[in-house]
Order: C-alpha cells, then sequence, then structure tokens
C-alpha cells in the first residue's frame, strides 16, 4: 500500500532522560504531504528536540508523535527510516567514497538516482570537478569538504532515499543565499508529494512555508503563514528583525 508521510504531533511534552524540567512542552501541530511546515525560533528553543522524537532519537514520555497513524513508539528504526530523512543539524560524512556516502541509506541506488540527487542538492558540479567525481574519497571527518558541500552532500543522501517525510534541521544555513534560494527552487520539484519539515535560522527560507511554527522555550508561541505571523506574532517579528 502507498505509505502517505502524514505527521502528528499529539500534545507532546518531552524531557532529556535525567533533566528536570521539559525542553518540549505541549507541542501539537500536523504536517501532510504536499505541505512544508518551518518551524523557527531562537537557539535552544527546542527545534532539533522537536525533529529528533519523530526517527525515535528520543521518545517523548508525554503525548504522541504518529506517523500515518501508528504512534511511532510502535514502529521500528528500520520502518521509520523508510519513509522519514532527517538532515542533522551537524551533518555528517563516513570516510569512504562520496558514492559510499550517498548510498548510505539505499545500498541499491542507481549511480543516476546519485547524479540526481546531487542535482537537486545544487553538489552536481563540485563533484564533476573532482578528478574522480563520485569515487573521491571524504577524508576522516569530511575534512576534505567545505561545510556548504558538506551540508548538501548529506541532503543528497537523503534525497536518494526518496522518503515520504523530510526532516532539514537548519540545512540551509551554511549555503549563501543564491545556493540556499537554488536548493529549494529544485527541492521544492522533488518534494512536492513529500511531507517536509524544516528547521531554519533565516526567514527568506521559510517565507513560503504554509505554516511556520514559532517555537520559544520548547512551546509553540504563535503559529501560521509569514504574511499572519508579520501582523499577528511579536516573537515572529523580532527573528524576522534580527
Ligand atoms: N538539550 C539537552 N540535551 C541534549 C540536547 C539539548 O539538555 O542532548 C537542551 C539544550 C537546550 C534545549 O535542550 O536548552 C533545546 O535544545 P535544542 O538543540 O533542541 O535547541 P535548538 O532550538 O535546536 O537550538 P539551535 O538553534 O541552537 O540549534
Ligand atoms: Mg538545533
Amino acid at each position: 500500500s502507498e505509505l502517505s508521510g502524514v505527521v502528528e504531533y499529539r500534545n507532546v511534552t518531552f524531557a532529556y532522560p535525567g533533566a528536570e524540567s521539559p525542553v518540549l512542552s505541549n507541542i501539537s501541530f500536523t504536517a501532510r504531504p504536499g505541505q512544508t511546515i518551518a518551524i523557527i525560533g531562537s537557539t535552544g528553543a527546542g527545534k532539533t528536540s522537536l525533529l529528533s522524537l519523530l526517527p525515535r532519537l528520543y521518545d517523548a514520555a508525554e503525548g504522541e508523535v504518529l506517523l500515518d497513524g501508528v504512534p511511532v513508539n510502535n514502529l521500528d528504526h528500520a520502518e521509520i527510516t523508510k519513509r522519514v530523512a532527517l538532515v542533522p543539524q551537524r551533518p555528517y560524512l563516513f570516510s569512504g567514497t562520496i558514492e559510499h556516502n550517498l548510498r548510505f541509506g539505499k545500498t541499491d541506488a542507481t549511480d543516476q538516482e546519485l547524479w540526481e540527487a546531487l542535482r537537486v542538492a545544487q553538489g552536481e558540479s563540485f563533484v564533476r570537478e573532482k578528478s574522480k567525481a563520485l569515487e573521491s574519497r571524504i577524508s576522516q571527518g569530511g575534512t576534505n569538504v567545505s561545510g556548504g558541500q558538506r551540508q548538501r552532500l548529506c541532503i543528497a543522501r537523503a534525497l536518494v532515499t526518496k522518503p515520504r517525510v523530510y526532516l532539514f534541521d537548519d540545512s540551509f544555513s551554511a549555503l549563501d543565499v543564491a545556493t540556499d534560494a537554488r536548493l529549494r527552487a529544485a527541492l521544492k520539484d522533488t518534494t512536492a508529494d513529500a511531507t517536509v519539515i524544516i528547521v531554519a535560522q533565516r526567514v527568506s527560507t521559510i517565507t513560503e512555508a504554509d505554516q511556520i511554527l514559532v517555537l520559544d522555550n520548547g512551546r509553540i508561541v504563535d503559529r501560521g503563514t509569514h504574511e499572519e505571523l508579520l501582523e499577528t506574532s511579536p516573537t515572529y517579528q523580532e527573528i524576522v528583525e534580527s
């Protein structure tokens, strides 16, 4: 059956193991296929923590995170990663070739699929410019690629798995504004039927989102489109002006 990729957080409260107070309180939202939901908020607001609950890097103690109506706590890692790709805030590369790094989540991807993912992620030209292209080696820790190249390779890695749900954690911050814009335009086509949840620092990255959640101190304090929030949300206005 076709997996649709509906994400729902229902009254989710979460504290890190051993911590006294929660970093997320009473989080509720739904993200549907075809939608882009953006999460914005100051550093430490809980954006990364929020994303981490869907792929079960942590489990919420209260409330539920549902994937296509099923609590993720009832799904195993393989079932979740088949549908959900997380591009982490600190993208990591393995020592090995670019090809190994791109095939990590889907070992049977064709070369054509790898190049298509690189094209969308704006990584095609720098990989082509390397003398060994896909067979070029990434050194330990990925120190022989720049921060922006690393981000683009990790975005391409997520694209290769063709997930139903994309989680981008501040994935565009190391890119210059022009590359960011090109990448998001290409992503828009490729992810048109998918569910996209995107954490951003730059407001320009998310102005077109269907809904923006403004996170402050672990709570969703405001939600709406860019235009709506400009009128209704002092917290959002502060972020825009900062
Ligand atoms: N926190 C922990 N343990 C962790 C990770 C984070 O206690 O393993 C705390 C730090 C912070 C809160 O949780 O007070 C929220 O952190 P998170 O990383 O979710 O915040 P963010 O919104 O993603 O911040 P940034 O914009 O800096 O990425
Ligand atoms: Mg974060």
